[in-house]
């Protein structure tokens, strides 16, 4: 992760994780190499208490991510995909739970996985030259990422079959209208806008907003009743937390609270 030869450079920032995939040669693919060390970074931003807001974008000026690597990844998920799943390393798209919320600064086109890991990070801000697309069924494939599930849940069932359908990627503003994105901005403002994003979530009760995002998460595939005891069950953990006294404590005495995720 650190060093020469990464393939996801993982940096930290005070309260900010920032994780760039970087095969820029490969446009950002994905291959073993790279979700392992993504893995790794995932695992290490989950565990890091000092850490509270990941951001996550590609090198170089074209792409966010292409997608699994067609000539390294697929193969491996081939060899492995019915006898040993497990082998693929686990992210924040499938198999890792991750409550600490994610950015995605989209600074080129994201492709197949690359719009997967879009879609499995929460806020998105896309330079205006990103073009967004599952383009799987031209392989033969479909989305293995998470692609097939997030996206009809996200997006209008024909926008979802339509890029599922056709692997034709849409342009930023198109993924704004149908609200796939927060905010489409020129190149040079992706990361600056992640950055003022990621910011102002560290201003908010950090366990709070983890809270926020596992009621979010979990609450997707419940039903109604299931999901308000999860609601109910994770305002009475708040209820008892440092965070929430500070919260409320500065509120009265008219002071900005100073949060300790405790
Ligand atoms: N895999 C491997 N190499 C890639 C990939 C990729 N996905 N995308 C681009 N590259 C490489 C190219 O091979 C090329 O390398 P080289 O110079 O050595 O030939 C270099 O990046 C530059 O690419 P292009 O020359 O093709 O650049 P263009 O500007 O002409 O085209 C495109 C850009 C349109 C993005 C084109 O590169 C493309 O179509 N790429 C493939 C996109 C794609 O199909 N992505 C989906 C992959 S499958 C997937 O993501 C499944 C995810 C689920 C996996 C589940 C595992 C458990």
């Amino acid at each position: 992760m650190k060093g020469e030869n990464v393939a996801v450079d993982y940096k930290k920032d005070g309260r900010i994780a920032i994780f760039t995939i970087n095969r820029p040669e490969a446009l950002n693919s994905i291959n073993v190499q790279a979700i392992t060390e993504l893995h790794q970074a995932l695992v290490d931003f989950r565990d890091d208490p000092e850490l509270w807001v990941g951001i996550m974008t590609g090198a170089g000026e074209k792409a966010f991510c292409a997608g699994a690597d067609i000539k390294d990844m697929l193969p491996f998920m081939k060899e492995n995909v019915q006898e040993k799943p497990w082998a693929i390393p686990a992210t924040h798209m499938r198999g890792l739970e991750l409550w600490k919320p994610l950015i995605a600064a989209i600074n080129g086109i994201a492709l197949g996985g690359g719009m997967e890991m879009v879609l499995a990070c929460d806020i998105r801000i896309a330079s205006e030259k990103a073009r967004l697309g599952l383009p799987e069924v031209n392989l033969g494939l479909i989305p293995g990422w998470g692609g097939t599930q997030r996206l009809p849940r996200m997006a209008p069932w024909c926008k979802a079959a339509e890029l599922l359908f056709t692997g034709r990627p849409i342009d930023a503003q198109e993924a704004y209208r149908i609200g796939l994105v927060n905010a489409v901005v020129p190149p040079d403002k992706v990361m600056s806008t992640a950055r003022e994003w990621a910011d102002i979530i560290c201003q908010a009760g950090p366990l709070a907003v983890r809270a926020a995002k596992e009621a979010m998460v979990r609450g997707t595939s419940m039903a109604l009743d299931d999901g308000l005891r999860l609601e109910n069950a994770l305002e009475a953990y708040l209820s008892r937390t440092e965070d929430f006294a500070e919260g409320t404590g500065a509120f009265v005495e008219k002071r900005k609270p100073v949060y300790k995720a405790r």
